[in-house]
Order: structure tokens, then sequence, then C-alpha cells
């Protein structure tokens, strides 16, 4: 039969080569966007990584009390806290840093590996914002995180702390 004779011919050179070629550009398209999903992927992961690192940091500044408890009013650590865990009122964080490989939680243990590439930053700042459900402009501090990569990147996360 005609139709069986015709599929058993060999293909020409000129189809290999075709076929060759749309073989190798499908291939290039496949590892192109494989390689562009993997670095959108790690993108992503370091995003969160540093959206965390801030986030945690924001909480534990926010834990502390507005007003220093010694009455202190200095913003930045005062006498005799020369350690973050001695720090006890909001303003205490401002200047606070930690940078890349040295990244600790609140109980001074060291981050994961993978969240050891930032540097972190606080800074709290006395400032007035329209606060609408305190009626209008009120004091307080504008405390600010700021997690970067040494290539410049930057996150920040900010939280205004009205006086009490
Ligand atoms: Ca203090
Ligand atoms: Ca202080």
């Amino acid at each position: 039969m005609r139709g069986e004779r015709r599929r058993q011919r060999a293909f020409t050179l000129a189809e290999v080569l075709i076929a060759a070629a749309i073989l190798s550009f499908a291939t290039i398209a496949i590892v192109q966007a494989v390689t562009a999903g993997q670095a959108e992927t790690l993108d992503a992961l370091k995003r969160a990584r540093a959206d965390a690192l801030a986030q945690v940091l924001l909480e534990e500044v926010l834990s502390k009390p507005y007003t220093d408890p010694d009455g202190d009013t200095a913003f930045g650590p005062d006498a005799g806290e020369t350690t973050r865990a001695a720090f006890d009122a909001v303003d205490d964080f401002h200047g606070y840093n930690e940078s890349a490989g040295a990244l600790a939680d609140q109980a001074a243990a060291a981050y994961p590996t993978a969240y050891q590439g930032f540097n972190r930053a606080v800074s709290a700042v006395a400032t007035t914002n329209s606060v609408a459900s305190l009626g209008g402009d009120h004091t307080g501090v504008q405390v600010a995180v700021t997690v970067s990569e040494p290539n410049g990147r930057t996150w920040t996360v900010e939280r205004f702390v009205p006086a009490p």
C-alpha cells in the first residue's frame, strides 16, 4: 500500500537538520524559562526572608514600653544598655544595627545561614503624625526597620507609635 511505503521512507538530510534546529530552539527556550523561573523564585525567597527579618525586629521594638521605666528620654541606648537585651523602651533601638553574618534573634541566638545575607538597622525618630483614631495630630515615635542586601537593595517596615 502506498501509505505504508511512504511511512517507511527515510528522512532526508534537510528534514533531519530542520528537526534538529527546532529541537535546539525548543531546548534553549525551556532552559531560559527554567533559569528565569529559578531566579524569580530565589528573589521571592530573599524578599520573604528580608521581610521576615524586618517584621520580627519591628515587633520586638514595639513590644517595649513607649516611656523608659528609668525615666531616660534620650533616643538610643541609655547608660548601661550595651546589649539589645538591655533595651527597655522603644527609643532605645534608635541606631541599633546588625551586619550580615551577625544577625540574631531577641534571645541573641544567631539566625540560620540563609538569613545572614542582610544588614539590619533601626531608626526611631520623634515626630508628629495625624492619627484619625486619636482625633488628629499626635506626637510619637516613628520606628523604621531597614533590611538591606550588601548589593544595595533595601526593605523597610515602619510604624508610628503614638505617645501615651
Ligand atoms: Ca532605656
Ligand atoms: Ca533611650
